[in-house]
């Protein structure tokens, strides 16, 4: 009697579980949006992943189905299916139905292999309209089904299979009921996938879309692992060096994986994991990292006579300059701190990571000397560099104490003073300067021309960029200062507005002066301050009608509308062939023009990823098509 009222008890318990996931699923999964959505087939494969770690399982299968479901399956040993002391019942069925403590965005921990399967399934359970799953064992398939994370199929053998055959197969179909979205995207999953492959080496992932028309699939399979990361990272770079250098072990019980490779640029691109999960705030395995690599160059440098006795250490910043790089650990129960808690904090790491990558560095270096040479080589020039940066900073930074916030000359300014209400122009090029200064409205838009060619500052050396005239014009007028000077309470317009030829050299500025915006001050993009002007591409008169377009699809529509007959039709070239009041009406005046906001999506931190929104004018009549322009722009913007 006293094992069935135990049971009602365990039920009810369980119950109210995942009656809590439902009520709160931000808590377990992030969000409710397209994003949490996606979570949930992580949450699926990560268990397939870790039966990967733990040496049974070798390929993951990932379909989306043509009703949304999801079906991940494996060749594993299959989910346990023998009756739990404990809870008498299945493993499988506690496995769906038991929230386990930890998860991501809940709890602490967040267990790698060694026997606690199932983080998250019961979660991906709960928040599924439906869920089946089958484990094939021991020559029999075992299935059971559940219907909003409550079993509506217990536990039975439905047949024989090959006695070969193991794995899990699990298919489910997020409750629409509680996402905000339900459609999967393809290259969200294959952004995931093929991250979650290259840190699990040998794993092979297959992604199939099976939906009608959209039919694909992709493999994902890296015997190199994460020294294949880095070089796909390093694609269509200048790699300084043949080699990516590899360092692995293990301390503590804390597993070390670190792959990394110097190319010609100037930007540091560390990406740091902890169980295969990203943790952009880095923590105790970033810090032994760069605590380590900084020792090993500064040693090895001074022992061969790299570095002189009379010139400063190497920093740290210096040896990093162009360094692409993983470091991934795996680690039992590690700790996060920080407000998000996605900064790792279990010091044992700082340890491990610093040990075996000390020790390997060395070794390495010592066996290739060439390699030990152009690396520091790199790091001097990136010393003298930042030496002359600095002292460049440091002087602006007095000018600008001495004589206030001297503004650029070039500087046509507006008169408000409320950044709020305030919007600038940077406009390329001589001819678009004067309609845009007549145009404007002189008590809250200010124009910033740029002449020449803007800098690529993906290309340069901080010294460079510090004393190119264009940047440090945009750096003065915005007010913020960049990087670690970065200060938003400072900034003079709150909509920055880049206004260029609606052509490819105008796409081409844009480009480089987004990349300038995204690599020294992100957060005004992340706040939504930066915006491209929207120029019409064509001016259409019929009797005294008149018409812009701004696409040639729209273009297409307001003839077809309209009529060719009679019509008056011309291409704009660029910003300096319309008239002030063309200019004004189309492009910067607030009531009638179109703008796309720029923002930035941190999911995919392996490419630079910027998307536009539209604005529309407060008077302009809904267009028929919305411009909707996702752009994606790639690190390697000199195509
Ligand atoms: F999320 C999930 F639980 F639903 C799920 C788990 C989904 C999928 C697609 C696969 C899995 C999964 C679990 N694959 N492989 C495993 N392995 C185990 O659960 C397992 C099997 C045997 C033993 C053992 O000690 O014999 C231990 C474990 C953890």
């Amino acid at each position: 009697m006293k094992g069935s009222e135990n049971y009602d008890a365990d039920q009810i318990q369980i119950l109210e579980g995942l009656e809590a996931v439902r009520k709160r699923p931000g808590m377990y999964i992030g969000s409710t949006s397209v994003r949490g959505l996606h979570h949930l087939v992580y949450e699926i494969v990560d268990n397939s992943v870790d039966e990967a770690l733990a040496g049974f399982c070798s390929s993951i299968t990932v379909s989306i189905n043509p009703d949304n479901s999801i079906t991940v399956e494996d060749d594993g040993r299959g989910i346990p299916v023998d009756i739990q002391k404990k809870a008498g019942k299945p493993a499988l069925e506690v496995v769906f139905t038991v929230l386990h403590a930890g998860g991501k965005f809940g709890g602490s921990g967040y267990k790698v292999s060694g026997g606690l399967h199932g983080v998250g399934a019961s979660v991906v359970n709960a928040l599924s309209q439906w869920l089946r799953v089958s484990v094939f064992k021991n020559g029999k398939e075992y299935r059971m089904g559940f219907e909003k994370g409550k079993v509506t199929e217990p536990m039975q053998i439905i047949g024989d299979c090959d006695p070969e055959k193991h794995g899990t197969r699990v298919q489910f179909l997020p409750d629409p009921e509680i996402f905000e979205e339900t459609v999967y995207d393809f290259e969200i999953l294959r952004i995931r996938l093929r991250e979650t492959a290259f840190l699990t080496k040998g794993l092979r992932i297959l992604l199939r879309d099976t939906r009608e028309g959209q039919e694909k699939e992709k493999t994902f399979h890296y015997e190199g692992g994460i020294k294949e990361f880095v070089s796909y990272l390093n694609r269509g770079k200048e790699s300084l060096y043949p080699d990516v250098i590899y360092c692995e072990g293990e301390r503590e019980k804390i597993f070390v994986e670190v792959a990394l490779q110097h190319n010609d640029s100037y930007t540091e691109n560390i990406y740091t994991f902890v169980n295969n999960i990203n943790t952009p705030e880095g923590g105790t395995h970033l810090t032994g990292f760069k605590n380590a690599l900084t020792k090993t160059f500064n040693d090895y440098a001074r022992q061969h006579k790299l570095l002189k006795d009379s010139e400063p250490n190497l920093s740290g910043e210096d040896i990093r300059e162009g360094l692409t790089c993983i470091i991934s650990v795996k680690i039992e129960d590690p700790q996060f701190e920080g407000q998000t808690k996605q900064k790792l904090g279990t010091s044992e790491a700082l340890t491990a990571v610093n040990g075996i990558v000390s020790e390997q560095l060395t070794y390495f270096l010592e066996q290739n000397p060439s390699i030990a040479k152009v690396m520091c080589e790199k790091s001097i020039l990136a010393q003298r560099a930042r030496a002359a940066a600095r002292r460049a900073r440091d002087l602006t930074r007095r000018k600008s104490a001495l004589e206030g916030v001297g503004l650029p000359g070039k500087l046509v300014d507006c008169n408000n003073r409320d950044p709020e209400k305030c919007e600038i122009f940077i406009v390329e090029g001589d001819s678009a300067l004067g309609p845009a200064k007549t145009g404007r409205n002189v008590d809250t838009q200010a124009v910033l021309p740029l002449r020449g060619k803007v800098l690529n500052v993906q290309k340069a050396r901080l010294d460079r960029i510090y004393a190119n005239e264009e940047i440090k014009g945009m750096i003065t007028a915005f007010g913020t200062g960049i990087n670690e000077d970065f200060d938003i309470s400072k900034l003079r317009y709150h909509k920055i507005i880049i206004m260029t030829d609606a052509d490819v050299d105008g796409a081409h500025i844009s480009t480089l002066m987004l990349t300038f915006i995204y690599n020294f001050m992100p957060e005004l993009i992340r706040q939504g301050h930066v915006y491209l002007a929207q120029p019409p591409l064509f001016n259409i008169k019929k009797g005294n009608k008149h018409f812009y377009a701004y696409s040639d699809e729209e273009y297409q529509n307001i003839l077809r509308e309209i009529g060719t007959e009679g019509a008056d039709v011309s291409r704009f070239k660029g910003l300096g062939e319309m008239d002030v009041e063309e200019l004004s009406e189309t492009t910067m005046d607030p009531e009638t023009r179109t703008l796309l906001r720029v923002n930035m999506t941190e999911d995919d931190r392996t490419e630079l990823d910027l998307t536009f929104t539209t604005l529309m004018g407060d008077q302009v009549e809904p267009r028929r098509e919305f411009i909707e322009q996702n752009a994606k722009y790639v690190t390697n913007l000199d195509v």
